[in-house]
């Protein structure tokens, strides 16, 4: 039997790709290889990012909270969490969170990103409480706040049902969910690198929860450690069929382990190579998910801005006060202005536009640039 070569594989997935027909495990497996040309895999990755998000470069005006770094968890790769008697440890005070509110609607923020520890000597009704004091002095701030893990914490805390528990918090005024705690599903990794907290199975119930009652959520993979592409792809594959049951994930963010300070410091960090390579090719295999989000502050700005032509349309937000990248050694900048961003964007050759988190075009008054309104869904 004669073998097809590289390249007669690379015509097969090229014309599924243009008829639009979904890619298989093997496909994505064969992606992967470091024979198949990253720049192949690019080209068709930016096919289905123009077909979907045009020529758009989309980031948002946001800031993140941190509530606590206390954790009862230990996850191997995480360097933010903190004992409860560590001196780093810490929990903010009701004022204190109250004025990065404050801070945040000061800066035009449209955005507040709030994930943490969970704390061994807080209740589920701080976590609630905080969500709603936020959405009461600043309502116009979007909450995206607590990962899948976190409502699972909720769980175990207010035995109350992963319905309830969204019911609550949608009552205290959160808008969305950010996409973490997803890390790798497959129970080989997983298992590894997290083993106490919420698995594959109940990360998917919250999320499908949270879509039945209509909120919006994100999705995430943490890549570049111990697993290999099969996890990955098997990861990619999970998601992709709870969105064809729910289409209740906005954006999907491969995000790049950073190994300082965490309990897998003895990895290299991953290369620009596979950061392209995996935003590429979570493009082709999320065909179902509308946005691809080149985070830079874990990616760094200049991969970030290339992966604008790698399958990414989004590269996250101006971003305030993030600590989960910065103490596992991110050497990004805490902070980009809206300058700044827009001449990245404009210079990878998009036209930048400033999104509100659920992805409508955000307007704002060239002489009062904190104050802005909402215009109409972006998607092209
Ligand atoms: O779940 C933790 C990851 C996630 C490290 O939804 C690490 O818009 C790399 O989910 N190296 C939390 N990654 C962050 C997250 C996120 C970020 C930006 C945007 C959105 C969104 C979500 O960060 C965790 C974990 O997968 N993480 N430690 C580390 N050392």
């Amino acid at each position: 039997m004669i073998r097809p070569t590289t390249n007669d594989r690379l015509r097969l997935i090229r014309d599924k790709v243009e008829a639009r027909q979904r890619l298989s495990l093997e496909d994505g497996l064969f992606l992967y290889e470091p024979a198949t040309p990253l720049n192949e895999v690019g080209e068709l990755a930016n096919l289905v990012r123009e077909r979907i998000n045009g020529n758009h470069g989309y980031y948002n005006i946001n800031t993140h909270l941190n509530p606590t770094n206390i954790c009862v968890y230990r996850c191997t790769f995480c360097a933010f969490r903190s004992d409860l008697r560590d001196p780093k440890g810490y929990a903010m005070s009701d004022q204190q969170i109250l004025e990065r509110g404050r801070e945040a609607v000061e800066n035009g923020c449209t955005e507040m990103h709030i994930v943490g520890g969970l704390h061994h000597q807080r209740g589920y009704d701080w976590y609630v409480h905080l969500v709603r004091i936020l959405h009461e002095a600043y309502p116009k701030l979007h909450l995206k706040a607590w990962t899948g893990v976190e409502i699972n914490w909720f769980e175990f805390l207010s035995k109350k049902s992963v319905r309830e528990i969204l019911e609550d918090l949608i009552d205290a005024g959160l808008g969305s969910m950010p996409g973490g705690g997803a890390e790798i599903f497959h129970p080989e990794v997983r298992h590894k690198i997290c083993e106490h907290k919420a698995d594959a199975g109940k990360w998917f119930e919250i999320h499908r929860t949270a879509h039945q009652l209509g909120l919006k959520t994100n999705c995430t993979m943490l890549y570049g450690h111990i697993e290999n592409a099969y996890h990955r792809i098997d990861h990619l594959l999970r998601l992709r069929e709870l969105q064809d049951e729910t289409g209740g994930f906005q954006t999907f963010i491969p995000l790049a382990f950073h190994p300082e300070n965490t309990g897998l410091a003895h990895l290299k960090k991953p290369s620009a190579l596979l950061d392209l390579r995996t935003m590429a090719i979570s493009r082709l295999m999320l065909d179902n998910v509308p946005h691809i989000k080149a985070y830079w502050i874990m990616l760094g700005i200049g991969t970030a801005q290339a992966a604008l032509g790698y399958g990414a349309d989004d590269l996250d937000g101006t971003v305030r006060h993030e600590l989960i990248y910065h103490d596992a050694g991110a050497t990004t900048p805490e902070v980009l202005s809206v300058d700044e961003i827009r001449r990245l964007i404009t210079a990878a050759g998009r036209e930048p536009v400033e999104r509100d988190t659920l992805y409508r075009r955000v307007q704002r008054d060239a002489d009062r640039p904190r104050e802005w309104s909402v215009g109409e869904p972006l998607l092209v």
